[in-house]
């Protein structure tokens, strides 16, 4: 099976024999070719990778001969529609703009599930992960990379008291990436303490053997903290306890990823606090990775201030490094996942960091200054917060007293802190001292295991485990008659025919459409006004996603998303032909080869002058900018003058804007300027352009003209269409 760019990914051809699907591999992919001076197109890339087969280009990129280099650092993007099916065909667009870790959160934390779930996916209050979904996943994205042509690395969470047997399932399906810290579980999910901590040497050493990729849970505490900045001590200690203890069950150090976060935000002056706290990270942690997350805490439901947070956090990740560069979209927020949001996100990241390629060579951290100070007072904080843990008697001892998620800046504390009891939490009471018999007949295992004599290796005693023969996973479909992807498919069933479409956002063919709206009122009218007008314009089920005060009297801007009912059918749709058009280089090589000139007018009694002025000028990439001389002469031009100046220039084409349309007025002045360039006999030699608003190749056309050009009209359209038609029409006299 491989995909064809042209067709959809057809998730049925996914799930047709998945009880017996392979993942081709195992383990984490770094992307190939770093570190090595790259030449792509007209640059030289510093701190790139190799390229893609398949990519969507920057949208600046036009002109520079659609290139799309690749920064050196994995680039991150969390899908969570909650749908597999649909989070997939995400997965695809994502990794054609340059994704290559792909983070599936389950809209169900997965810490409150008491055991690895088979044959089950919603109806919980939220979607579990389960093996089904990992499978079609990971299958889906095999055939991605092969698209895409680099490795992708599918990611989830081991998280809760069923983190071991999480991890298996992830090991034996090829997850190449998880999240695993019992710190989390033990602050963020009451899990007991002990419990994590022993439930993590097991899934650790199951990751180490799958050669996975470990990303900690410190950013979480920067995400809850009452004053995000505070924590940075007590975040490097997080840090440093998941290392040291995810090293010592055997993860090789390069697995080993530190959840670094720019702990705050503007308008905080967030580079005097973040980059000081990046730079001593990288300073203690010298033999593990960066995974630089974006900060979530003061990120609301505004696209606009998330994307320049982001574009500060990348400058750190330029300053300082990064090995994996995370992206994370409002939408977590506003609980509408939004595609192209992701796809947002994955592009602001590409092209910082491509557009920062090389910084570090020009700008250095002058640790001499106020950075240095700032550096080592962070490491300091740090290491007495890790010494005070040691007086106090240790980790949970710490944990017990509230040291942790405390708001304040170590050694101040401010008692707010998380407690969590060790004798207490989900689990408690259930971790046992292994019994001198004590046998788990499995070849990957933390700790005391009896191995019966003349074995060499546990899994024996069953003749091989799971890891060693595929055969022994049992497979489970899904066993809800009523919510599975079957059913979920059959009711979208109609769609499949590519005629056939309904807007989207979440869920294929959900119809939620998104709006932005501006009334002139305060912003809780406005909230209210926006949700009428939706209702107004047809829309079902309408909520307010964002809004954003722009005066206290004078306007809100809000953004509401709703349903359409409706359908589009393909077959309905007028669609003109798509005129091709030359790209610059083309353009300007045959102008430079043959010279062209015209004269332009606005006529009748017109006096617009813009949109002419739009297609002639260099400045806005008119006509000018491909060599191409013109006359302007102004508005209000009568057509006889105009052709009269056609023949006393010798020109070879007239380009005549006429914006006012009453009476049909567009229409007379095209057909009139026709007719006097027959009757002036120019009318072979002189090609006849019109544009205005209102104007359609079509109605051009047919009132005389050679071409006509309606809004969104661009001088390459122009200037193209005149290279293409003169030699046309030389070839065919
Ligand atoms: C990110 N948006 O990292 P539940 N373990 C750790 C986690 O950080 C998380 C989970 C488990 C963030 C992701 N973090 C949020 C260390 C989640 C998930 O039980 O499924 O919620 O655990 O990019």
């Amino acid at each position: 099976m491989t995909l064809q760019i042209h067709e959809k990914l057809n998730i049925r051809e996914i799930l047709q024999d998945l009880e017996k699907y392979e993942p081709r591999r195992r383990g984490w992919h770094w992307r190939e070719g770093r570190n090595e001076t790259r030449i792509v197109g007209d640059f030289e890339y510093h701190e790139s990778s190799e390229g893609l087969k398949n990519y969507i280009p920057l949208p600046g990129s036009r002109g520079m001969g659609y290139i799309d280099p690749q920064p050196d650092c994995i680039i991150t993007t969390e899908i969570a529609s909650g749908r597999f099916e649909d989070d997939i065909r995400r997965m695809r667009m994502a990794a054609w703009h340059g994704a290559d870790h792909i983070m599936v959160i389950r809209t169900a934390g997965q810490s409150h599930i008491d055991s690895l779930l088979e044959g089950t996916t919603q109806g919980i209050g939220g979607i579990a992960v389960t093996r089904k979904q990992v499978r079609a996943s990971r299958k889906a994205l095999d055939l991605i990379e092969d698209e895409v042509g680099r490795p992708i690395n599918f990611h989830s969470y081991i998280s809760g008291v069923a983190g071991p047997d999480i991890a298996v399932m992830f090991a034996e399906e090829g997850i190449n990436g998880a999240h695993q810290d019992p710190q989390y579980n033990v602050l963020y999910r009451n899990v007991n303490m002990v419990r994590s901590f022993v439930d993590a040497c097991e899934a650790k050493k199951i990751m180490a053997w799958a050669d996975m990729l470990q990303i900690d849970g410190a950013h979480n505490a920067n995400a809850t903290a009452m004053k995000a900045w505070k924590v940075r001590p007590e975040l490097m200690v997080q840090h440093a306890i998941n290392c040291i203890f995810s090293k010592k069950v055997g993860i090789k150090p390069e697995n080993i990823a530190l959840s670094t976060v720019p702990p705050t935000a503007p308008p905080a002056p967030c580079m005097r606090l973040d980059l000081p706290y990046a730079v001593a990270l990288r300073d203690i942690f010298t033999e593990y990775k960066m995974r630089a997350q974006q900060n979530t805490k003061y990120m609301e439901s505004d696209m606009r201030e998330a994307t320049v947070s982001h574009t500060l956090n990348l400058v750190i990740s330029r300053l300082t490094s990064a090995d994996i560069q995370s992206t994370i979209t409002p939408d977590e927020g506003r609980n509408v996942p939004w595609h192209y949001n992701n796809i947002a996100a994955i592009s602001t990241a590409k092209q910082a960091l491509t557009g920062m390629d090389g910084l570090r060579e020009m700008v250095k951290l002058d640790r001499e200054g106020p950075l240095g100070v700032e550096v080592r007072e962070l490491k300091e904080r740090a290491i007495l917060f890790m010494e005070e843990i040691l007086e106090t008697g240790g980790y949970f001892k710490a944990v017990q007293e509230g040291f942790f998620i405390d708001s304040g800046y170590y050694p101040e504390r401010n008692g707010d802190g998380i407690p969590r009891q060790i004798e207490g939490g989900i689990g408690y009471g259930w971790v046992f001292e292994r019994d001198p018999q004590y046998f788990a007949p499995v070849s990957v295992h933390f700790g005391y295991n009896n191995l019966p004599e003349g074995f060499l290796r546990a899994s024996e005693a069953i003749g091989g485990d799971t890891f060693e023969d595929r055969s022994k996973i049992q497979y489970i479909d899904e066993l809800d008659e009523f919510d599975n992807v079957n059913t979920r498919l059959k009711d979208v069933e109609k769609y499949e025919n590519p005629k056939l479409m309904k807007p989207e956002v979440e869920w294929k063919a959900d119809g939620i459409v998104c709006t932005t709206i501006f009334l002139p009122c305060d912003e809780r009218t406005a909230e209210f006004a926006a949700m009428k007008c939706g209702e107004k314009m047809g829309l079902e089920d309408v909520t307010v996603v964002h809004k954003q005060c722009i005066h206290p009297s004078e306007g809100t801007v809000v953004e509401i998303k709703g349903k359409v009912k409706f359908d589009i059918n393909v077959d309905e749709l007028v669609i003109p032909e798509k005129v091709q058009v030359l790209s610059d280089q083309e353009i300007r090589a045959a102008i430079s080869e043959r010279p062209l000139f015209v004269v332009a007018a606005t006529v009748g009694q017109d006096e617009h002058s813009v949109g002419l002025k739009e297609i002639l000028d260099i400045k806005h990439g008119g006509i000018e900018k491909f060599g191409i001389k013109y006359l302007y002469l102004g508005t209000s031009y009568p057509i006889e003058k105009l052709v009269d100046a056609a023949i006393e220039t010798n020109a070879d084409a007239i380009l005549a804007s006429t914006i006012i349309t009453h009476d049909d007025i567009h229409v007379k002045n095209m057909r009139k300027l026709h007719d006097l360039c027959v009757e002036k006999g120019i009318r072979e030699k002189v090609m006849l352009c019109c544009g205005g608003t209102q104007v359609t190749n079509e109605i051009a056309v047919e009132a005389g003209m050679d071409a006509g050009f309606g809004r969104g009209t661009h001088g390459n359209d122009v200037a193209s269409f005149l290279v293409k038609y003169r030699s046309e029409r030389e070839s065919a006299s």
